[in-house]
């Protein structure tokens, strides 16, 4: 019997997993006549990483990939989300396939669907071939045709094995780092380039989702980043700061996507920044999805400030528990975050694309065990979460943790550890913690093991 009481079984067929992203594991980013992405160059770039960290040998995933499904397969996952670097597949960008790049990821999806382990395909985390960067990059409107090639070579050496695609992995974080604030590659700093960067972005996305549908025939879906707002005070001020902190990084995407429009507040957020869209591009954005996938960090409350151009701002919690990348755990958000994506889109499919936390993990011990119950009890919360939105009716397909690995937190480089399997970057050896071993449990129980108290 349980000690809550409470059945959390989940339903038949969900799908465990984790996740991982190209850049943040492979190594070897120039291996067998790869281009180089903007990350490696912008991690190349002095000052523009904690310590200098670049991606150059990472978790060595790409010279290690075998071992790494056999522990996948040892820990019980039964899916498995990766993301295939752009410039390994078409060097340059567009034109030339370099036959290579294709094998490696054809031989990785070979070898999960031998041990059981579903693929979940994601075209873009975030490595954009640095050719295109030269061409302007997501400002340059070019890149939805440029995208929807990539994906067109994919499709057709992989669709059949590979039967859940992804487009974008959160477009928000793109766009707000890599164009407004400059924190991520390419790192400028532009309000006015970010509308154009995001339109731009989302037009890829509709490109690639149409050229599925000529080549591929299972599904494909959007990956965003959402985060509940929460007032923090009852005040009027307050109230805009989250109608517009709400809209800036939870419709922005969606509802082009979902909707075929943008939220009216983006022009009070961008002012003149923001452009007049042809309507022909909505039409291009708004293609039915098969799934969307929900990446699930922390919440925000929220009150107005004079930042620019959000002019909204995060107030931290005194009681409050924050990881080790400043975010405060919240599991309630979740359930709320799909409630909400239910009530203002409809019954698309959902899957918690990516979740998790970087938190302070102990040496490995002599009994070779990783003790990180706070992880554990992060994960278990927001599973319970995720418990009571489908409970409540929201059609939640399956959860992947972020991440399989410890790897480079892109600018923040090897100093977050989010893997529930321990990295040792000298030595490459990897070490499932707790966490990962409990996760194991909770898959084999398809859940019931939730209402079970903590492990030791
Ligand atoms: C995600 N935010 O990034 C990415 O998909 C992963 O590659 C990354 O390693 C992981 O989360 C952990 O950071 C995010 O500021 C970065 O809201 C920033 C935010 C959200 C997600």
């Amino acid at each position: 019997m349980s000690q809550t009481g409470k059945d959390f079984r989940f339903p038949e067929g969900f799908l465990w997993g984790a996740a991982t992203a190209a850049h943040q594991i492979e190594g070897s980013p120039l291996a067998d006549g790869a281009g180089p992405s903007i990350w490696t160059r912008f991690a190349h770039t002095p000052g523009m990483t904690h310590n200098g960290d670049t991606g150059d040998v990472a978790c060595d995933h790409y010279r290690r990939w075998r071992q790494d499904v056999a522990l996948m397969r040892e820990l019980g996952l039964k899916a498995y989300r990766f993301s295939v670097s752009w410039s390994r597949i078409l060097p340059e960008g567009t034109g030339r396939v370099n036959q290579s790049g294709l094998d490696f990821y054809s031989r990785l999806v070979d070898a999960l669907l031998e041990s059981g382990i579903e693929p979940l395909l994601t075209l873009y985390h975030w490595d954009l071939p640095a050719a295109l960067d030269d061409r302007g990059g997501w400002l340059n409107r070019d890149s939805a045709d440029w995208f929807a090639e990539y994906g067109s070579v994919l499709y057709r050496a992989l669709d059949g094995r590979v039967k859940k695609w992804v487009t974008l992995n959160e477009p928000w974080v793109v766009t707000d780092g890599g164009y407004l604030h400059g924190a991520l590659a390419p790192g400028h700093r532009s309000r006015y380039e970010a509308p154009i960067a995001s339109h731009n972005l989302m037009r890829a996305h509709g490109a690639a989702v149409q050229a599925y549908r000529a080549d591929g025939a299972h599904e494909i879906g959007l990956v965003v980043n959402i985060e509940p707002k929460y007032p923090a005070s009852d005040g009027a001020e307050d109230a805009g700061a989250v109608a517009r902190a709400h809209a800036y990084m939870n419709e922005q995407y969606l509802h082009p996507a979902m909707l075929g429009r943008y939220p009216e507040r983006m022009r009070e957020i961008f002012g003149d920044a923001w452009p007049e869209w042809p309507q022909a591009d909505f039409e291009l954005i708004r293609q039915p999805l098969d799934f969307v996938g929900i990446n699930y960090y922390t919440r925000s409350v929220t009150r107005a400030d004079d930042s620019y151009p959000l002019r909204a701002g995060a107030v931290r919690q005194p009681l409050g528990t924050y990881t080790e990348t400043g975010w405060e755990v919240f599991p309630q958000g979740l359930t709320d975050l799909l409630l909400w994506f239910k009530d203002t889109y409809g019954d698309t499919p959902v899957y918690v694309t990516e979740n998790g936390a970087a938190f302070f993990d102990p040496p490995v011990a002599e009994d070779d065990r990783i003790r990180d119950p706070l992880r554990t009890a992060y994960l278990r919360k927001h599973l319970r979460a995720i418990h009571e939105a489908i409970e409540a009716g929201v059609d939640v397909r399956g959860y992947m943790v972020w991440s399989l690995l410890d790897n480079l937190e892109w600018s923040l480089g090897y100093s977050k550890r989010f893997g529930i399997v321990h990295v040792n970057y000298e030595t490459q050896q990897r070490t499932p913690k707790d966490s990962a071993r409990w996760y194991g449990r909770v898959i084999a129980s398809h859940g019931s093991s939730l209402a079970d108290p903590l492990p030791d």
